[in-house]
């Protein structure tokens, strides 16, 4: 299979899938301006004539365009990777949030939003118009505030074991990368939904109901759960890094912003969680 890509473009996610899933492909780039491929200097309008990236060409030869379209095919190719549904609603799911970011982020938002010879006023008028697809960065928000206070109570609970050091010094993290994801937001004028913040710190709280059916008790296992659940965030949190990597041209308003540093730490904390998590389940279940 051959992948044509830009780098830092959106076909950066199925280079993600790729290697997620393990497979691999060859990548020829693309350069966005001339639309050659840089290998041998031919036109990549011959391969796809609307000169988009990603672009795939099949081992059969065949050329599949759109990202939601190759996501997909990356995904079937590679189903011991688990990257979809194999069927019924979770994959329709799956369509309905590839098509979201396909045209209402990416081709309705981003692309009118940071390119360079757009008229003036278009960068207010889009705003405007897709102010409630922003609302994904809250959602993101509402996972970090959950973060903060999951990362907190893990921290709090296992003080005096020897889980405490790792655990300060993620709830430290956490709170830090929830100010630098605020910082962005302002500098894009995103306002903060408080609603949803609270929301957010309401979900954690409800979640300790949940843990080993009682309120406040703390066990081996609730220290398992803990530890799972942040995984998660932290890897939600590392999505929106990557997909901030992903713009191209890069915003001004990310200029100071050193996203390869966030993201090398999110995937710094997972390898912790992740062996955090396999001493507490041999603790657990010893
Ligand atoms: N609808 C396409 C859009 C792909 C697209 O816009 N790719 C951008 C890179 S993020 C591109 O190749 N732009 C070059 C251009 O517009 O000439 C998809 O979802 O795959």
């Amino acid at each position: 299979m051959e992948l044509y890509f830009s780098p830092l473009a959106c076909s950066m996610a199925t280079r993600i899938a790729f290697y997620e899933a393990g497979g691999s492909a060859a990548y020829l780039e693309v350069d966005p301006k001339t639309k050659t491929v840089l290998k041998d200097g031919s036109d990549f309008r011959n391969v796809n004539p609307l000169g988009l990236v990603p672009t795939l060409r099949t081992d059969d030869g065949v050329v599949l365009t759109e990202n939601a379209a190759i996501l997909q095919y990356v995904a079937e190719r590679l189903p011991q990777a688990r990257l979809s549904a194999a069927d019924g609603l979770e994959r329709s799911r799956l369509q309905q949030w590839l098509c979201f970011i396909g045209t209402e982020l990416h081709k309705g938002l981003f692309i009118p939003l940071f390119d360079q010879k757009a008229p003036d006023g278009t960068r207010a008028h889009t705003l405007e118009k897709y102010e409630s697809r922003l609302q994904y960065l809250n959602d993101h928000l509402a996972g970090a505030t959950v973060g903060r206070e999951l990362s907190r109570r893990a921290a709090a609970s296992n003080r005096d074991t020897s889980y405490g050091p790792f655990l300060d010094d993620l709830a430290r993290e956490v709170q830090e990368d929830r100010e630098s994801l605020l910082a962005i937001m302002r500098a894009f004028g995103i306002r903060v939904d408080r609603l949803k913040v609270a929301g957010g710190w309401g979900a954690e709280k409800l979640g300790r109901l949940k843990l080993n059916g009682r309120l406040r008790g703390y066990s081996p296992l609730s220290r398992i759960v803990e530890l799972e659940a942040l995984a998660l965030g932290v890897r939600g949190k590392l999505a929106l890094w990557r997909t901030l990597q992903t713009l191209e041209p890069a915003p001004a308003q990310l200029a100071s912003v050193d996203l390869a540093q966030l993201a090398a730490r999110a995937e710094g904390q997972l390898t912790g969680l992740e062996e955090q998590r396999l001493r507490a389940v041999t603790e657990a279940f010893a």
